[in-house]
Formats: structure tokens, C-alpha cells, sequence
């Protein structure tokens, strides 16, 4: 091939883009609950051992570019659009407003807001830091966070304490950071309550995201398990006001199996929000878009959530590669990963709908029948022994559900 010259460059891609095909149209995109965050159009592809890749964007242009692919929902932290300097003054209640008018223009909806409280100096030690100055600016940064959420409309607030833990250890005192940040939660819920009546909503779901490592070298709430607990720990004023936002890479990263962590939240009652990503196991945080690495993982993980009729966002937390360009964010990296979201989401309807599935699965809870003296270790081991090769065969049907096989496609040899 011949070299392309940049000026044909973006074409070139776009033309190749368009010829992958299965693209949804804005308007189906809408219809899911699915939400872009500020900061993953906006990243630049930097990080400790990279430079920029990319030229900043501001919200303006990042809500327009929502809008045209159809993302219908935004969300952001509070620095990502307000500097630091700027938040409780006037010129954040200017920025909320403008926010506002381009929302409505873009035909998009704020789903969530959350608090930057691991970026800034501020937050060298934790918003739970020993300084009682400290942890009462982290009281007030996330109460005004709320006040920020319910004027955009939101619906949830999201806490990622990722700077809570230490990188040295028996400088803190675990139980006692514990306590300090249960209270800045403490704070955050009491604000949305008077908010709340004040703009006569509903309170906003408070969820916790939690990552196993990084930024810190020891987190002190590292799993959505660890936050459950938390939740539960009688540490909080209303723990009923208080879920998990888990992130799909975060559980992965620890070890952990996406989808039994989704089912332990589930039962718990606490899975308010979903962070939608994709990467490896025991690796850094590389939030690599959905269903790129583990598309198998994926469709199982949409399987539980559509037959436990989840129904909060999605939210496309994982950042455009640092290859692709400022113009490649928004004409192949959001709109690819919302349209595999979206046809994962139709597979997991399929594996719910296949009688082969449905029929192995009914089968196994049958079971081969009673046995003659229950206590009969190897009578029962026996009675249904035919019947577990199903699970095999589920996972092959599931594998032929994913690349299409059950729609006739064939490979020959
Ligand atoms: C940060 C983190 C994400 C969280 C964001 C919310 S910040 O980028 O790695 O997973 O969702 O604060
Ligand atoms: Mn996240
Ligand atoms: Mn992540």
C-alpha cells in the first residue's frame, strides 16, 4: 500500500470504520442507560511514563460529540469542569450553567457526579487525612459535589477513595481513617437530604467504587466486598442511601470474578451503578473499552444483569487508547465500544431466550430423581453423573452464541 498522506488519514479511517458495519443508529444508542464520562473523552493519554498524546477538550465539545454518537448520559467529576480554585463561588455556578444549556442543547441528561478528592496536594494523605482541616474541606468538597449533582439533574454520586491507604505502613491507624471517612460520607448523605427537599427530588444513590490498588500502595477499602462491609459496618448515618458502583477491570484487577462480585452485590441490594470497562487480570488500571479483552466474560456478566433486570447506567469508565487520535475519540473509540456494549447486551437476551441453555440448565436443577436412601454418598454422586456434562455444554453454547454459530455461521476446514 502507499503511503497515506495526514490530510487523507481521517477519511481512510472513517471509511474502514464504516465498513466494519454493525453500527447502531443514535437513536437505539439512546435508549440504553448508558453514560460518557468527562474525563474518559477528555484524557489525554498521559500517565507517569507518558506524555499527552492527545490535545485538550472542554465539556462543550465533549456533550456535543455525545450527543451526535446518541450517549444520552454525562458525568463528571467536579475538577474536570469547575478548577479547584473556582468550586463554592460564582464562577461554578456560571460553569454549572453553561453545562446545563449544553446539556439541554445535546439532548443529554447528567447521570452522575463525583468528587476528584486523590488528584490535588490537598489530598496527599486522604480526604481522611489525620488534619482535621483536611477531612472538613473533604466534608464540604463532597456536600457541594451533591449541591452540583441535584442542580444538573443527577441521580447518583459516585465515591472512588482511592487515596485511602498509604504507601508506608503504621503511619495511619486503619480503624481510626475508617471512621474519618465514614464521616465525610456522613456529611455528603446529611447535605442531599437538605438539598434534596430543597429542590423537592428524591436523594441521590451514593455509590462507592473501589480499585485493589493503585494510586495507593495499600487501599484500605480495595474490593466492592471490603465496601459492603463498610456499609454494613454501622459507620455510616444511612447506609440505606449508600451502594456500590463497581467497575467491572477493578474486580478483575485483584483476581477477582467480575460476575460473582456483580451477584454478591445483587443480593445484597447494593448494585446502583456499573462502571463498563475491559482489561487483564492482576495488571495496572489500563480501562480498556468494553469487550475488547474478555468478550466471553462480558456477554455472562450482561446475562446476569438482564435476568436480574438491572437498571441503572452503564458507564463507559475506560479511556481511548493514547494511539488513537482527538478526531478517532469520537469517530471510532466511544461509538465502537457503546455499539459492542450494545450487541453484547442482544447476545445476553439470546442466551437467555436459547431452549438449549434453557433446557441443560432445567435439566441439572431436576436432577436424575430421588435416591432410594438419602444418605447414600454414592447413590446420589451417581443420580444425576450424565447430567453434569451439561455444564460443559453450556459454556460451548455460550462460545457459539458469541461468534454466531447458532445462527448458522460456519467455518469450514
Ligand atoms: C479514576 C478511577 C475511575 C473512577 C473515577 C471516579 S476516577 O479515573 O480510576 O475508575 O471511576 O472518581
Ligand atoms: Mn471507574
Ligand atoms: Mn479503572
Amino acid at each position: 500500500m502507499k503511503p497515506i498522506p495526514v490530510s487523507e488519514q481521517r477519511a481512510f479511517v472513517d471509511r474502514l470504520a464504516q465498513a466494519c458495519g454493525g453500527a447502531y443508529s443514535p437513536e437505539t444508542r439512546r435508549k440504553y442507560y448508558i453514560s460518557g464520562p468527562q474525563w474518559a473523552a477528555a484524557y489525554e493519554g498521559h500517565a507517569l511514563f507518558h506524555a499527552p498524546t492527545r490535545t485538550p477538550v472542554g465539556f462543550e465539545e465533549v456533550i456535543r460529540e455525545y450527543g451526535k454518537i446518541g450517549i444520552a448520559h454525562w458525568a463528571t467529576h467536579d475538577t474536570d469542569v469547575i478548577p479547584t480554585a473556582a468550586l463554592g463561588n460564582d464562577q461554578q455556578t456560571e460553569i454549572v450553567d453553561r453545562i446545563k444549556k449544553s446539556l439541554a442543547e445535546n439532548g443529554l441528561a447528567c447521570s452522575m457526579v463525583t468528587t476528584e478528592t486523590f488528584h490535588h496536594a490537598v489530598w496527599a494523605a486522604s480526604p481522611a487525612a489525620e488534619s482535621p482541616e483536611v477531612r472538613q474541606y473533604a466534608a464540604w468538597r463532597l456536600s457541594n459535589t451533591v449541591g452540583i449533582g441535584h442542580e444538573l439533574g443527577a441521580q447518583f454520586a459516585v465515591y472512588w477513595p482511592g487515596s485511602l491507604g498509604y504507601f508506608v505502613q503504621g503511619a495511619i491507624e486503619e480503624t481510626q481513617t475508617l471512621r474519618w471517612y465514614a464521616e465525610g460520607l456522613n456529611a455528603a448523605c446529611e447535605a442531599d437530604i437538605e438539598i434534596a427537599k430543597k429542590y423537592g427530588r428524591p436523594t441521590l444513590k451514593h455509590c462507592m467504587e473501589a480499585k485493589p490498588f493503585e494510586p495507593q500502595a495499600e487501599i484500605l477499602l480495595p474490593t466492592s466486598d471490603a465496601m459492603l462491609a463498610f456499609i454494613a459496618s454501622g459507620l455510616l448515618k444511612h447506609p440505606d442511601m449508600v451502594g456500590l458502583n463497581p467497575e467491572y477491570l477493578h474486580e478483575l484487577m485483584w483476581g477477582g470474578a467480575p460476575r460473582a462480585a456483580l451477584a454478591r452485590a445483587l443480593v445484597a441490594g447494593k448494585l446502583f451503578h456499573f462502571d463498563i470497562n475491559d482489561g487483564y487480570r492482576l495488571k495496572h488500571d489500563v480501562d480498556i473499552a468494553v469487550g475488547l479483552v474478555n468478550p466471553l466474560d462480558w456477554l455472562n456478566v450482561l446475562v446476569l444483569l438482564r435476568s436480574h433486570n438491572y437498571n441503572g447506567p452503564f458507564n463507559l469508565d475506560y479511556k481511548p487508547p493514547r494511539t488513537t487520535s482527538n478526531h478517532g475519540v469520537f469517530s471510532v473509540s466511544f461509538p465502537t465500544a457503546v455499539d459492542r456494549f450494545i450487541t453484547l447486551w442482544e447476545m445476553a437476551g439470546e442466551v437467555i431466550a436459547d431452549p438449549i441453555i434453557h433446557d441443560a440448565t432445567e435439566a441439572l436443577k431436576a436432577g436424575g430423581g430421588p435416591v432410594e436412601n438419602p444418605h447414600d454418598v454414592e447413590a446420589i454422586t451417581a443420580s444425576n453423573r450424565e447430567l453434569l456434562t451439561l455444564h460443559e455444554l453450556i459454556a460451548h453454547r455460550l462460545v457459539q452464541i458469541l461468534i454466531g454459530q447458532h445462527r448458522g455461521r460456519t467455518y469450514s476446514v
